[in-house]
């Protein structure tokens, strides 16, 4: 085999904060307000990334972004010096100060969706950058989204990065999480599986009632065309609306895939046997056999997969066969998951292995260990084009460490928002850290 997946986390910035800023997003809004611990948080993530990195597997890391996003308050009206900007929002509008705050950019299923080289018609790995226009405080994360993935991906015979689709409802792209991509093995042509909310142009599809679809159809079939991607290699299937209703905001908190293995819900699709039947044969044809593990409505309800994050996880191919499934520690604390995972692992199917990890700190905002991770699959070519800042090692995972030590917080507040300091020790850190990661200028005020 000479490709290999490549998990890129978020590194959680030094903001992290629960602002109660993802209506639809259930844990999002029960937290909000709450304190919060960057420190600990970027130190979960980091122990993730490290313990995936110490198995064998290959990981990345993307860098976070500038917080408080001072270049948004000025859009909004707020004027003068950099401190002044924050001041005046944090006294006028401290909901905006708060969104404008969100270290959101961790979750980085939501960065981007990857089309690796197998499936693209001029054989470059693609990405497009989410335009997350459904929330304020996501919708300002592309651009400089978009200037890491150059950053990081910069040789332009094997990678393009496209621009955010247009910021707009009918355009509404969540990114990866809404994306899986089924094939035999990593490398070759695959199957690229789209699932979205609603569509914004054609009446006839059901919409959701309670909470907003994050993501269209039409941004899906935007995506495709711009990524080169064939009919013959592309899925498009519905989320069941009643599903988002119950806090299934993204796809991936009811469905995980990886190469040819679905591991879903009963609940999870609409017309679910014609989208399951399409993917088997959609797969058969580039040589893969589709398996799909469903799980019951009897076995896991809905509410449970939303309480415990079962479906928000990693599944990770062994080189000796068999998949890990990496899970949240929730999912230990709801009895009826816990117990599924330990009979499907027993049970002679693919997935065979039970990792469990503490990610606390992002899953009280609705961020279990898939939406923490960036998908990217890569020849050994495309692998040794990346820039090596970015790749985990015992290195880079003790500067990261120390790194945050030196300037991470161990308790934010809504109200330390308002701390015109805030913004400088970001700042400071994220200097240190382009150097670190040798990314160059990628931050507003780098830029400036
Ligand atoms: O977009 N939460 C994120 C969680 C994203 C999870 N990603 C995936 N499922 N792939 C969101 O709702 C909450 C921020 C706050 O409330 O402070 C937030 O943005």
């Amino acid at each position: 085999m000479n490709a290999h997946e490549v998990n890129f986390d978020g590194l959680v910035g030094p903001t992290h904060n629960y602002s109660g800023l993802s209506f639809g997003n259930v844990a999002s809004t029960n937290n909000g307000r709450a304190a919060s611990n960057p420190r600990l948080a970027a130190k979960q993530g980091l122990a993730k990334m490290k313990a995936l990195h110490d198995l064998g597997f290959k990981q990345g890391v993307l860098a976070p972004h500038e917080r408080p996003d001072v270049a948004s308050l000025r859009r909004l009206g707020f004027s003068g010096s950099d401190g002044e900007v924050v001041a005046r929002a944090a006294k006028e509008a401290p909901a905006i100060l708060a969104a404008a705050s969100s270290a959101s950019c961790m979750w980085t299923a939501n960065a981007a969706t990857v089309s690796p080289s197998g499936d693209t018609a001029d054989k470059r790995v693609h990405f497009t950058p989410a335009n997350l226009n459904n929330k304020f405080h996501r919708s300002i994360e592309h651009p400089t989204t978009r200037r890491l993935l150059q950053a990081m991906f910069a040789d332009e015979n094997r990678f393009m990065v496209h621009e955010a689709l247009p910021a707009q409802m009918h355009f509404g792209d969540e990114g990866a999480a809404n994306h899986t991509r089924f094939c035999a093995e990593y490398d070759g042509a695959g199957v690229e599986f789209f699932v979205f909310g609603a569509a914004a142009f054609d009446e006839r599809y059901p919409k959701p009632a309670r909470f907003p679809a994050r993501q269209t159809l039409e941004a899906c079939q935007a995506v495709a065309r711009l990524h080169g991607l064939s009919e013959s290699g592309v899925v498009y299937a519905q989320q069941d609306p009643a599903t988002i209703d119950a806090g299934v905001f993204h796809n991936d908190v009811i469905s995980v895939g990886n190469r040819n293995v679905l591991f879903h819900h009963q609940r999870s699709f609409l017309q679910q046997d014609r989208v399951l039947d399409e993917l088997s044969r959609k797969l058969a044809a580039v040589g893969g056999q589709f398996v799909a593990v469903e799980v019951p409505e009897s076995a896991v309800t809905v509410e449970e997969a939303v309480k415990s994050y079962l479906f928000n996880s990693q599944l990770l191919s062994k080189p000796q066969g068999g998949m890990i499934i990496v899970v949240p520690e929730e999912c230990r604390n709801v009895e009826r998951v816990w117990s599924y995972l330990q009979k499907m692992s027993t049970s002679g199917g693919p997935i065979d292995e039970i990792r469990v990890f503490d990610l606390k700190q992002s899953m009280q905002n609705g961020g279990g260990p898939a939406c923490l991770r960036l998908r990217v699959a890569l020849s050994e070519s495309e692998i040794a084009a990346v820039n090596p800042g970015v790749m985990m090692s015992e290195q880079l995972f003790v500067t990261l460490n120390d790194w945050v030590d030196r300037h991470y917080r161990d308790r934010l507040t809504a109200d330390d928002l308002a701390d015109p300091c805030l913004l400088d020790e970001c700042r400071g850190a994220l200097d240190e850290l382009t150097s670190i990661m040798g990314l160059g200028s990628v931050y507003p005020f780098q830029l400036a």
